[in-house]
């Protein structure tokens, strides 16, 4: 994409309502607007953004055997009454009176409409384990929010719903996500802690968040050292049962939880940090079948309400959480997997004839191989278009200039490491191919 035709409308200064780097640098590499408290429009890059981990979460959820699906934003009231959580969820919930009088709202969760789902659609044990999922925008009127889109009132959540006939079957799909998360945020490049949770307003037993480790993190954790041997930002392989288990056998808690007295972990073996919640799993067995009457026949024929845990990744939280941990002081620094672009193609000399005709070449050479291009054509100065193009942080620069063009060479700059080699053409479109 040429930038002079894009939309990327980037600042300069600092805005002064973002107080975290990662809503700073959104704002500022024209990602995002604001559109009221909490709610934001998402620019053509961010949403590129936003995409590419929306699509790293699906194939994650498909492998696992999760189906998508996908579930309207407005709810009817009648399912939280039928599950008793309409008057429990409070000012959080967003409540809307149509045309007819009726009470609907926008959904905060999805609890009550896929068990009403699978109530009216799923009558045997024979079609179980049963595992649905959609990603889609939630409503949560959010009382502070803040740090821009990490914690905004509508946000972009991937959740899914298991449905299994007992315990022992729930465990087993419970740690499947519990593996498919560990696998996704380690395609992100992210080290998330799995970290022992209260199921809070979504209620049940077992529950774990993912915490990505950052300073400007709104939870702290302490948690046993040895999680940091599993190296979880480069866990993407088979994750086998053992591992799991071992994992899960860690000391990890939330601040509120932690007891220093009866700690189990030795101080000296015992981190303490900031965290960002990026995922929450929940198994909490019969709580909506059994209210809401989801049963199934079981192999002796008897009617058992079905057992379900349910599980979320906040996909528009990630974006932010990604910048914290991904930054420098010019800008933002994108993991290749969920780059806007690929590469960023700087034309140092808009006026000289020989710069612009190479740089015209190569970008339609790049567009040919499919390889995702951000062509800064603009008639700008050298320095600006670098500070611009480490701010939008793609991860490879090339920069076409008239020095090089002379030597037949052009320059590959590293946006994380800074590092700049010189390759012909050829080999140039190579590695980056
Ligand atoms: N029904 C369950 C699982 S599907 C649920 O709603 N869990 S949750 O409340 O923990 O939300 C799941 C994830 O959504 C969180 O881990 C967080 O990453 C994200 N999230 C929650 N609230 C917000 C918010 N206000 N802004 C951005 N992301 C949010």
């Amino acid at each position: 994409m040429r930038l002079s035709k894009h939309f990327i409308p980037t600042m300069k200064e600092n805005p002064s309502e973002a107080q975290i780097v990662s809503h700073r640098l959104m704002l500022r590499a024209g990602m995002i607007r604001q559109s009221s408290a909490g709610i934001y429009i998402w620019l053509p890059t961010g949403l590129r953004v936003l995409n590419k981990i929306a699509d790293i979460v699906r194939e994650e959820q498909n492998r696992a055997g999760a189906i998508e699906l996908l579930m309207p934003t407005i709810q009817p009231a009648e399912l939280w009454q039928e599950s008793r959580r309409y008057d429990a969820y409070g000012k959080e919930m967003l409540r809307i009176t149509d045309r007819h009088d009726r009470d609907m709202l926008f959904g905060p969760t999805n609890e009550e409409m896929v068990t009403d789902l699978f109530k009216n659609n799923v009558k045997s044990y024979k079609d179980l384990p049963l595992n649905l999922y959609h990603i889609q925008w939630k409503f949560r009127d959010e009382v502070r929010p803040r740090f821009g889109i990490m914690r905004g009132r509508e946000f972009l959540m991937k959740d899914n719903y298991s449905f299994d006939l007992d315990f022992e079957a729930a465990k087993e799909s419970y740690n499947k996500m519990y593996v498919a998360y560990l696998r996704t945020f380690a395609r992100l490049g992210l080290v998330a802690i799995p970290v022992r949770a209260d199921a809070g307003a979504i209620g049940g037993d077992l529950s774990h968040e993912f915490q990505i480790l950052a300073e400007t993190g709104e939870s702290t954790l302490h948690y046993d050292k040895a999680i940091e041997d599993f190296d979880l930002s480069s866990l993407t392989g088979d994750i086998d049962d053992e591992t799991v288990a071992k994992l899960q056998g860690l000391y990890a808690m939330e601040e509120e939880k932690h007891d220093v007295d009866n700690c189990p972990v030795d101080a000296a073996d015992l981190k303490t940090a900031k965290g960002i919640e990026v995922g929450h799993i929940f198994y909490f067995g019969t709580k909506y079948s059994a209210s809401m009457g989801a049963r199934v026949a079981g192999p002796d024929g008897k009617e058992v309400d079905v057992e379900m845990g349910s599980y979320g990744i906040g996909v528009s939280r990630l974006v932010g959480a990604l910048i914290e941990a991904n930054h420098d002081d010019n800008g933002i620094m994108w993991p290749e997997s969920v780059a806007p672009y690929k590469v960023g193609l700087i034309n140092l000399r808009f006026k000289d004839e020989n710069c612009t005709n190479a740089c015209d070449t190569l970008y339609e050479k790049m567009e040919i191989a499919g390889i995702e291009v951000l062509y800064d054509d603009r008639d700008a100065g050298a320095g600006a278009k670098f500070a611009n193009m480490d701010l939008i942080g793609v991860p490879w620069q090339v920069v076409v200039g008239p020095k090089g063009l002379e030597k037949g060479v052009l320059e590959l700059k590293n946006r994380r490491t800074g590092e700049r080699v010189e390759l012909s053409e050829e080999e140039l479109l190579a590695k980056l191919g």
